[in-house]
């Protein structure tokens, strides 16, 4: 058995549970661990950002990119809480991150000594914002409780976990064995009878609707396979894009669903809750739900589900594609009514511009596996009705959180983990200064992500809705900013300002395939079309 640090004890745990990266911010409670990874190096990078969000944003970047387990580091205290903006986006993306924290001495915690960054229950801040958290309580401790974290990330629903690690058990010294180590993937079990019920109801619908959600992105195959036996339209929206290809002749964004909703008799949410057309358009009495989600607490949010089949997504459409040939032949292809549906889809969306414009030309210059990183900004969000993507994990948005100053930090760790795709994130100019420090970080490390900064010196959504709902009362929404170009040149960063579309064309593919970041900033104004009538559909019943 070696003798081991606890700080060498948990790295080693980290790289036997197949962590490759580690995102973090050092600290003197943590600095045995760093002292651990300086000793395997090889096998574990550390990528150091500039401000705890940083960390957390890139690790969440590093897993919406890849589907792999993530992990950023922080001290505790003021680093911990620096990173929960970061920590709530992951809890509401169902990403599978560990927040692997720092904590003070043993013997001083609970004491209200005021030693340095001590809070009052770290620990108790951390398990409502993770499904499942830990203390190691000695070095030994460490494979047992890494091992766990890890199961825990690979079963049943994703969502982040935290594990706390005081200073001193960072430092002592321990016999430590790794055999019992082991990472469980548990899912539950499927019920049979349900899973007939549900084929018997598909069965029998005339006109359902799939809606699907990041539960659904490691199902493409099976989905697809899905919808085409049952020739049912396919929605996606802000977690779903590229589960089902854009261009395949069901798939569709959330609120094109509003003209079909009508006729519905059978909605069926696959890892998703459908809350848009659940909340928001009325029910017809007839309408069924079948709800398919990995989380027994998730089936009845929006209503209640008539067959809610808990089980992991991909298992339970292999076991329904399987039986359904037992209950109806395939449908026949409603491929030339959807084509007619997507001609008056795409007359409904056609008055987004310049935002589909822009939106089209990063499309046309992206490749099919390139990252797409949205923001809480115009373009951010005419992307989630109008972009497009044939692959999952390519279409990165913040979801229900809506946490401006996500998307620059967030490609970073998705350029991080996929050093050979293009990722291009969009922001405002409010948004990207919540992470402009991470120009460092991106320069450092050689982040080449391509940042479009659509610059309007305004928190411009909000000033819309002052000017458009307020009757005009502007306050606190007018921004002073820096030079951007010059900004960016002075961290290391290649950078430009464009004028039109054709500038901009030029500048993306100048910055392709460059290994330092480059700033495109676009000056803009704030006069144009909002989304917010797709949020705002009437209702159907
Ligand atoms: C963490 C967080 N703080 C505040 C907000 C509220 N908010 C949403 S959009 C926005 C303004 C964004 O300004 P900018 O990034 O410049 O984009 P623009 O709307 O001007 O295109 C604000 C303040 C938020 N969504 N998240
Ligand atoms: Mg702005």
């Amino acid at each position: 058995m070696p003798s081991l640090t606890g700080g060498q004890a948990t790295v080693r745990s980290l790289i036997k549970a197949g962590i490759k990266q580690l995102y973090g911010l050092p600290g003197v409670q943590n600095d045995w661990l760093y002292n651990a990874l300086y000793d395997y190096q090889d096998e574990i990078k550390v990528i150091h950002t500039r401000h705890e969000q940083g960390a957390g944003y890139m690790a969440l970047g590093h897993y919406l990119a890849t589907g792999e387990a993530s992990v950023y580091n922080i001290v505790p205290g003021p680093g911990f809480l620096n990173s929960t903006g970061a920590l709530s986006t992951i809890y509401g993306l169902n990403a599978k991150t560990l927040c692997l924290v720092g904590q003070i001495p043993k013997k001083a915690q609970g004491k209200n000594w005021g030693v340095l960054h001590e809070i009052p229950d770290q620990m108790g801040i951390m398990e409502r914002l993770t499904k499942w958290s830990r203390k190691i309580n000695s070095p030994s401790e460490a494979p047992q409780v890494i091992s766990e974290a890890f199961s825990q990330l690979q079963s049943h629903r994703p969502r982040p976990v935290g594990v706390e690690v005081p200073m001193d058990v960072l430092s002592s010294t321990e016999d430590i064995s790794f055999e019992n180590f082991e990472i469980k993937s548990e899912t539950p079990t499927i019920n049979q009878d349900q899973l007939e019920q549900a084929a018997q109801m598909i069965a029998e619908a005339k006109n359902p609707l799939v809606f699907v959600a990041s539960g659904a992105m490691h199902a493409s195959k099976e989905v697809i396979q899905f919808v085409e036996y049952i020739q049912s339209p396919v929605f996606a929206y802000r977690t779903g894009k590229g589960i089902v290809p854009s261009s395949h002749y069901l798939s569709y964004p959330v609120p094109a669903a509003h003209a079909l909703w009508k006729d519905c008799d059978l909605c069926i949410a696959i890892g998703s809750h459908a809350r848009m057309p659940l909340t928001k358009w009325g029910q017809s009495p007839d309408l069924k739900f079948l709800s398919i989600n990995i989380d027994p607490n998730a089936h009845h949010n929006m209503r209640q589900a008539d067959i809610a089949i808990t089980g992991d997504s991909k298992a339970v459409l292999e076991e329904i594609n399987k039986m359904l040939p037992n209950f109806t032949d395939a449908k026949d292809s409603i491929e030339s009514k959807m084509q007619d549906f997507a001609k008056k889809w795409n007359e409904q969306t056609a008055y987004l511009e310049p935002q589909s414009s822009y939106l089209n030309l990063i499309r046309e210059e992206l490749p099919p596996d390139g990252i797409f990183v949205d923001e809480l900004t115009q373009v951010g969000f005419a992307s989630r009705i109008v972009w497009d993507t044939d692959q999952p994990r390519t279409y990165l948005c913040t979801g229900h959180m809506g946490t401006l100053g996500w998307g620059f930090q967030t490609a970073l760790g998705a350029k991080a983990a996929c050093p050979e795709k293009m990722v291009i994130s969009v922001a405002g100019d409010g948004g990207f200064m919540f992470g402009v420090q991470e120009l460092a970080t991106a320069v450092q490390h050689k982040l080449g992500v391509i940042i479009l900064l659509f610059n309007n010196n305004l928190y411009g959504n909000v000033r819309s809705m002052q000017e458009n709902l307020y009757d005009n009362r502007v306050i606190a929404t007018d921004l002073h900013n820096p030079d951007f170009v010059k900004m960016a040149h002075a961290f290391g960063a290649n950078s430009t300002r464009v004028h039109d579309m054709d500038g901009l064309r030029k500048a993306i593919r100048e910055a392709k395939g460059e290994s330092l970041p480059t700033l495109i900033e676009i000056p803009v104004g704030n006069d144009w079309p909002s989304t917010n009538r797709f949020k705002g559909l009437p209702r159907v019943f």
